[in-house]
C-alpha cells in the first residue's frame, strides 16, 4: 500500500515536471459528432459518378420509361477503363446509376424484365453492377450504387406495390455485389411517365410515400458502413445545387426532422443548418458536362481544367466531398476528352497544395492544451488524428507560425478535427510584412472549417503567418493547417 501511493506521488511529481499539469485528456465532444463511418466517407473527398443507361443511346436525360431495351448496346464497354479513369483522377470510388427514373436496370434484377437481360450487350448475359464491382475491386476503389426511387417503367408506381419492387430490388444490390461505400437516393420524385402504358402524371408525398424509414433500415441491416445519400441523410446530405459547390459557410450539421428527399428549401442544404441536431456533411454531385447522361453534342462542352479545380476549391475545400460525373458514351467508355481533364484537375491540384510551406515552421499558440499530445507540433503532421487543442473553456485563440526565410504563398488549409464535432465559426489570417501585420483577403467568408478549408488569395511574400480563431462552439480541435503557394 505505502509502495502504491509512493509510487503515485512520485508518477504526480514527475507528470508536473513534464508540463504535464495541463489537461490531457481530449476535449469532450461538442455534438453533433459524425459516425466513424461519416468520417471515413469524408476523408474520401473526391469520387466519380456514372451515369449510363438507354438515356445514352436516345439522347435523353430523363427516359419516359418506354425505350426499347434492344436500343442499349454498348460495344466497347469496359469498367476497368471507369475505375483506371478514377484512380488517375484521384479519385476513392464510383458510384453508378444501377437504375435510373426510367426504370431500366443495370443488373439482371429478378424482379423486372427492364434490364440488361434484354438488351444485345452480352446477349443478355451481362450484369454492369458486377462488372464495376470487379473492376472497383481491382483497383482499390469503393462503390456505391444509385437507385432512383421514381420508376416512370414501372404500372405499379405510385401504390404500395411498388414499394415491395422496389425494396426487392435495393436488397439485390445490397446483398450481391459486395460492400458499397453510399447508396444514393434522389430527390426528383414523380411526375409523368410510361407506368406499365398508362402514360400519365402520378404525384407521391414525397415525405411519406417510400417509407424511407424501412429502407434506411434496410440498409443498415445490409450494408452498415454505407452512407445515405437523400436530400436530407442520415448518412449525408445533397447541397442543394447541381452545379458542385457548397456554402463558403457550411456546417455539416442539419435539423434533420425538418428535411426529407424532395426539400426545397436549397440554400439551406448549401450551408447546412448551424443548430442541427445530426451530423450529415454535404457532397456536391456535379457532372463533367452541362448533362448527367451522354451527349454527342456536348463534347464540345467539357468542363475546362480551370472550372474543375475551382470546383474542387468550392466543393472539398467548403467542408463538403466532390462527386463528379462522368457521361459514361456509347461505347460504354469514359471519353476521352473527359478523363484528360479529370486526370489534369488532380495533377493542377497537386501542383497547387502539394507542399506545405508550414512543415518545420516554428508555431506559437496563445494557448495550448498541453505540450504533449495536442501540441501545436500535430498542425503539420501530416496526420488528421492528431490535433491542436486549447483548454476547456478557451474558443478563441491565435496560432503564429514563423518560417526559416520569407516564401511566397496563396493558398491556406485548415482541418478540424471532426470525430469531436464541428467547432469553429469564424477565423481570420494575416502575415506578416514591414514591422505590420496585414489581413489576407481570401474573397470569402472565413467562418466555418470543418473536414477541410481551403482559401485562395493573391500572392503574399512573407516569413509569417497568424490565424486568429474568434469565435468557436468549444475548445478548439485543429488537425492540420497548411499554406501553398500555388504556380501561377
Ligand atoms: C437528379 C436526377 O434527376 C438527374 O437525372 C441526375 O441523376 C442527378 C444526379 O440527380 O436529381
Ligand atoms: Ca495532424
Amino acid at each position: 500500500m505505502r509502495l502504491t501511493s509512493r509510487l503515485v506521488l512520485a508518477l504526480m511529481a514527475w507528470a508536473a515536471a513534464m508540463g504535464m499539469g495541463a489537461q490531457t485528456v481530449p476535449p469532450a465532444a461538442v455534438v453533433p459528432v459524425p459516425s466513424a463511418q461519416q468520417v471515413a466517407w469524408q476523408r474520401m473527398e473526391t469520387y466519380a459518378f456514372v451515369h449510363f443507361g438507354p438515356n445514352t443511346f436516345l439522347d435523353q436525360e430523363w427516359g419516359y420509361g418506354d425505350a426499347d431495351p434492344q436500343a442499349f448496346n454498348p460495344t466497347r464497354l469496359d469498367c476497368e477503363q471507369w475505375a483506371r479513369t478514377a484512380k488517375a483522377a484521384g479519385m476513392q470510388g464510383i458510384i453508378l446509376t444501377a437504375k435510373h427514373h426510367d426504370g431500366f436496370c443495370l443488373w439482371p434484377s429478378r424482379y423486372t424484365d427492364y434490364s440488361i437481360r434484354n438488351t444485345p450487350y452480352k446477349d443478355g448475359q451481362g450484369d454492369i453492377v458486377a462488372e464495376l464491382a470487379a473492376a472497383c475491386r481491382k483497383y482499390g476503389l469503393k462503390m456505391g450504387l444509385y437507385l432512383s426511387p421514381w420508376d416512370r417503367h414501372q404500372a405499379s408506381y405510385g401504390t404500395p406495390l411498388y414499394l415491395e419492387y422496389y425494396y426487392a430490388q435495393l436488397e439485390e444490390l445490397l446483398t450481391q455485389y459486395g460492400p458499397l461505400f453510399e447508396v444514393w437516393l434522389d430527390g426528383a420524385n414523380g411526375g409523368d411517365g410510361w407506368y406499365g402504358g398508362a402514360k400519365e402524371k402520378r404525384t407521391i408525398d414525397r415525405r411519406t410515400y417510400y417509407d424511407w424509414p424501412r429502407g434506411r433500415a434496410l440498409i443498415a441491416r445490409l450494408q452498415p458502413n454505407a452512407i445515405i445519400f437523400s436530400d436530407g441523410g442520415p448518412g449525408c446530405r445533397w447541397v442543394g445545387n447541381e452545379d458542385g459547390h457548397a456554402g463558403e459557410t457550411n456546417w455539416s450539421l442539419l435539423r434533420i426532422d425538418e428535411v426529407y428527399p424532395g426539400y426545397e428549401k436549397y440554400q439551406e442544404l448549401t450551408g447546412g443548418h448551424a443548430d442541427g441536431d445530426a451530423w450529415v456533411a454535404a457532397e456536391c454531385d456535379v457532372s463533367m458536362r452541362p448533362g448527367w447522361f451522354y451527349h454527342q453534342r456536348e463534347d464540345t462542352a467539357v468542363k475546362t481544367v480551370d472550372q474543375l479545380v475551382d470546383l474542387y476549391y468550392r466543393s472539398v475545400g467548403h467542408n463538403a466531398t466532390l462527386l463528379l460525373n462522368f457521361p459514361v458514351d456509347r461505347e460504354g467508355l469514359i471519353h476521352p476528352i473527359d478523363s484528360a481533364r479529370a486526370v489534369a484537375m488532380r495533377h493542377r491540384i497537386q501542383a497547387e497544395l502539394g507542399h506545405n510551406l508550414l512543415a518545420g515552421a516554428n508555431i506559437k499558440a496563445s494557448n495550448a492544451r498541453d505540450k504533449k499530445q495536442f501540441a501545436t507540433r500535430q498542425l503539420t503532421d501530416g496526420n488528421p488524428d492528431t490535433y491542436w487543442a486549447t483548454a476547456d473553456g478557451v474558443t478563441r485563440a491565435t496560432l503564429e507560425f514563423r518560417l526559416n526565410r520569407p516564401q511566397r504563398i496563396n493558398r491556406l488549409m485548415l482541418q478540424e478535427y471532426i470525430p469531436l464535432g464541428q467547432r469553429v465559426r469564424a477565423f481570420s489570417v494575416e502575415y506578416y510584412n514591414q514591422g505590420r501585420w496585414l489581413p489576407i483577403d481570401p474573397g470569402e467568408e472565413t467562418t466555418t472549417i470543418g473536414h477541410k478549408r481551403l482559401l485562395r488569395f493573391g500572392t503574399v511574400t512573407t516569413s509569417r503567418l497568424r490565424i486568429s480563431f474568434t469565435d468557436s462552439r468549444g475548445p478548439l480541435c485543429i488537425s492540420e493547417i497548411g499554406a501553398y503557394c500555388a504556380p501561377s
